[in-house]
C-alpha cells in the first residue's frame, strides 16, 4: 500500500486541559481525522498545567502510539506562549471545576483570571485567523472573558460550546417519539449552557413535521423534556461518578466540524457574541441558531418564530448570563464596553 501523503498545510490546534478526561476522549478524534477530515492533516498543541504535566507526557505517548498518518506534530508544554503560537483553533478545555463550599461568584473569578491569561497569549502569539472553542465551565462567561482579553481578533471568532446540550435534547425528543436520532432537526438550545437553556423544542422537526405534531403531551415536553436537558450533565456525574467526557469531546468535534464547512442542512446550537439577535442582550455569549453559508462565513438563522414561553425562557437564561458578566467582570476590573 502507497503510505498515506496529503498537500495541504496541517492546520494547527490548541488543546488546552489535555490531559483532562475531555482531553483524553477529544485528542485521538483529532488527530484521526474526525474533526477537520481524513486527508487534512493536524498539529496538536497540548497545553497543561504543571501538575498534569505527567499524564500529559502519557498522553502524547499514547498519541505517538497510534501511528496516526495525519497527526505531523505533537506539542506539549504549559507555557501560552509556546502552546497557541500560530495556531488555527484554540480549543479552551481546561478550567478549575467547582469545589465544596465554593460559591459561584468565587468559581467566576478563579476561571476569570485564567481566561484573560489565556484571551492574552492567543491575542499576541495566535493567527490573527484563530478561532476559539470555550468548553470549560462556566464556558459562555469565559469566552467573553477571553474574547475580551483579546482585542486584536474579531469578536466572531469566538465561541462557546451547547452542542453537547443539543445533542442531549435531540436524543431525548427520539426517545420519546420512537424514532431514530438522525430524525429530529432544527433544535436549537437558546441562553447560557447552564440548567437555565431553552431547548427550543416549539421549532423543533421530526422528519418533515414539528415536534409537537408527534409528541402531544405539551406537560411531558415543558416539564420533563426541558429540565431533563438542563439536568443531564448532574445526572451523568451521578450515574457515573465523573462528569460527560466522551459526549461532550464527540460535542467538541461536532462544533468545529460543522463551523469550518458550509451547513448542508440543519442549524445547530453555538454561543456566539449577541449583536442583539431575537432580543438577546448585546455582548453577551448567548447561544443562537447558527449556519454557515458557503463563503465558509457563520450567521444567526433569521425568521425563527419564538412563542411568548419560549421568550420567557429565553431572556430568563440571559439575565443568568448578564449576572454572570457583571460578577467576572466586577472581580476581574474589565469593562462591558
Ligand atoms: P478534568 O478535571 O478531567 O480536566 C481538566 C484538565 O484541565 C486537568 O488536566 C487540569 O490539569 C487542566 N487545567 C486546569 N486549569 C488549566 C489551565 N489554566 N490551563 C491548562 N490546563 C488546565 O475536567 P474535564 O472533565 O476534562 O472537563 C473540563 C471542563 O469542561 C470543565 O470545566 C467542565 O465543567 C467542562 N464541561 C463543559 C461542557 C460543555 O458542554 N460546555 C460539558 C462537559 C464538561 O462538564
Amino acid at each position: 500500500m502507497t503510505p498515506f501523503s496529503s498537500k495541504k498545510t496541517p492546520i494547527r490546534v490548541a488543546v488546552t486541559g489535555a490531559a483532562g478526561n475531555i482531553g483524553y476522549a477529544l485528542l485521538f478524534r483529532i488527530a484521526s481525522g474526525h474533526m477537520f477530515g481524513a486527508d487534512q492533516p493536524v498539529a496538536l498543541n497540548l497545553i497543561e498545567i504543571e501538575p498534569g504535566m505527567a499524564a500529559l507526557k502519557g498522553v502524547a505517548m499514547e498519541l505517538d502510539d497510534c501511528a496516526f498518518p495525519l497527526l505531523t506534530e505533537v506539542v506539549q508544554t504549559s507555557d501560552m506562549s509556546v502552546g497557541f503560537k500560530d495556531v488555527d483553533w484554540a480549543l479552551l478545555v481546561g478550567s478549575v471545576p467547582r469545589k465544596q463550599g465554593m460559591e459561584r461568584a468565587d468559581l467566576l473569578g478563579i476561571n476569570g483570571k485564567v481566561f484573560v491569561g489565556q484571551g492574552k497569549a492567543i491575542n499576541d502569539f495566535a493567527k490573527p485567523s484563530v478561532r476559539v472553542l470555550v468548553v470549560g465551565n462556566p464556558c459562555n462567561t469565559n469566552a467573553l472573558i477571553a474574547m475580551k482579553s483579546a482585542p486584536s481578533i474579531p469578536d466572531d471568532q469566538f465561541f462557546a460550546m451547547t452542542r453537547l446540550d443539543e445533542n442531549r435534547a435531540k436524543s431525548q425528543l427520539a426517545q420519546k417519539a420512537g424514532v431514530p436520532v438522525a430524525q429530529v432537526s432544527e433544535l436549537c438550545v437558546w441562553g447560557n449552557h447552564s440548567p437555565s437553556m431553552y431547548p427550543d423544542f416549539e421549532n423543533a422537526k421530526i422528519g418533515r413535521s414539528q415536534v409537537t405534531d408527534s409528541i402531544l403531551d405539551q406537560s411531558w415536553l415543558r416539564d420533563t423534556f426541558v429540565p431533563t436537558v438542563g439536568q443531564r450533565g448532574k445526572a451523568i456525574i451521578e450515574a457515573r461518578g465523573a462528569s460527560s467526557a466522551a459526549s461532550a469531546a464527540n460535542a467538541v468535534v461536532d462544533t468545529v466540524r460543522d463551523l469550518s464547512n458550509p451547513t448542508r442542512g440543519d442549524l445547530h446550537s453555538v454561543c456566539v457574541c449577541s449583536t442583539g439577535e431575537y432580543g438577546t442582550p448585546v455582548g453577551i455569549i448567548t447561544s443562537l441558531p447558527i449556519k454557515v453559508d458557503g463563503a465558509g462565513k457563520w450567521r444567526v438563522v433569521e425568521g425563527i418564530k419564538l412563542s411568548a414561553y419560549a421568550k420567557e425562557q429565553i431572556a430568563a437564561s440571559n439575565k443568568e448570563l448578564l449576572e454572570e458578566r457583571e460578577l467576572a467582570f466586577g472581580q476581574l476590573g474589565l469593562s462591558i464596553s
